[in-house]
């Protein structure tokens, strides 16, 4: 059978104290989860995720935009922890020392069983309210999404913030907003301070975030990159891993 894991991938994650597992959509596609590369389907057919995950589409379209989140957080309600999940946490287990940031707004990695993974750009549950950040929104439940088709999805209003009677909205990092200041702060030193770093299933072009490996990188860890597609990110990696991660992680952490 060819060999998944190259002997330095596996020797260099055996050796390492302080592992870094750095997450884009891709770790989560093998669970049904569309990433932002994917085309979108049903009525997002003709958005772009892009366009979409910005202040302005949802000051020019609540609806639209708050229907957009509640048939993904729907999605990942329906959607499983894949094998590439449960490896990063078995990483965790095996290396105390190791952290997991992501730049997905799923919770497929707490699911999974991983330690406090540091969310770059938010949570799909975390919804808060547009007039205060400060102020966690008060609302009643949006329910588990069951009514919502997975397939289709729908323009849905947001709901008011009971406290203040503003609008809710989603709890992510938008394009063009700013990422929270401490789980940047610490995802940077994780990065600054592991002797390998694993960016898995990201396309590497969405920054601040995309800096992260290069990071690591520039404080002499080691970088292993695992996607099926190549990715700016080739650059500053000691070892590529051409494939999925459902089928890649659990081979290097055999
Ligand atoms: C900001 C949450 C400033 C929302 C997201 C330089 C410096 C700083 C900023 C910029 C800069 N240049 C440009 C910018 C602006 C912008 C940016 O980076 N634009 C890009 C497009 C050029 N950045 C921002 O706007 C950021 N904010 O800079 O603010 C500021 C500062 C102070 C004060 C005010 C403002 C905010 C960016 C965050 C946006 N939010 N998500 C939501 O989810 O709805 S970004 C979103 O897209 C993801 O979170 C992720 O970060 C990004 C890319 O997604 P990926 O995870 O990489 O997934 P993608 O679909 O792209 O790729 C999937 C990959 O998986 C592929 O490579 C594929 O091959 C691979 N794959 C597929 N299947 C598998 C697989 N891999 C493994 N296994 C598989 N089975």
């Amino acid at each position: 059978m060819e060999r998944v894991v190259p002997p330095d991938a596996a020797r260099l994650l055996g050796e390492a104290r302080r592992v870094v597992v750095f997450t884009g959509a891709g770790i989560s596609a093998e669970s049904g989860v569309p990433t932002f590369r994917d085309d979108l389907t049903g009525l997002w057919a003709r958005f772009d995720a892009q366009r979409l995950a910005t202040p302005e589409a949802f000051d020019a379209d609540p609806d639209l935009v708050w229907g957009w989140y509640e048939w993904r957080r729907a999605r990942v309600r329906r959607a499983e922890p894949n094998p590439g999940h449960l490896a990063t946490a078995a990483i965790q287990t095996r290396v105390p020392g190791s952290v997991v940031i992501t730049q997905n707004v799923d919770d497929l990695h707490e699911r999974a069983g991983s330690r406090a993974p540091i969310h770059l750009h938010g949570s799909l549950f975390a919804p808060r309210c547009v007039a205060a950040a400060a102020h966690p929104a008060a609302f009643p439940s949006t329910g588990d999404g069951e009514a919502i088709d997975p397939e289709e999805g729908r323009r849905t209003p947001p709901p008011r913030c009971t406290r203040c009677g503003a609008l809710v909205r989603p709890g992510v990092v938008w394009f063009g907003e700013a990422l929270p200041e401490a789980a940047l702060a610490a995802a940077v030193q994780a990065a600054a301070a592991c002797d390998v770093l694993l960016t898995v299933g990201t396309s590497g072009v969405v920054y601040p975030a995309a800096e992260i490996p290069t990071v690591a990188a520039r404080s002499g860890a080691a970088v292993i990159q695992v996607n099926p597609e190549p990715t700016p990110l080739d650059q500053v990696c000691t070892v590529n891993l051409r494939g999925a991660a459902a089928h890649v992680l659990p081979a290097l952490v055999a």
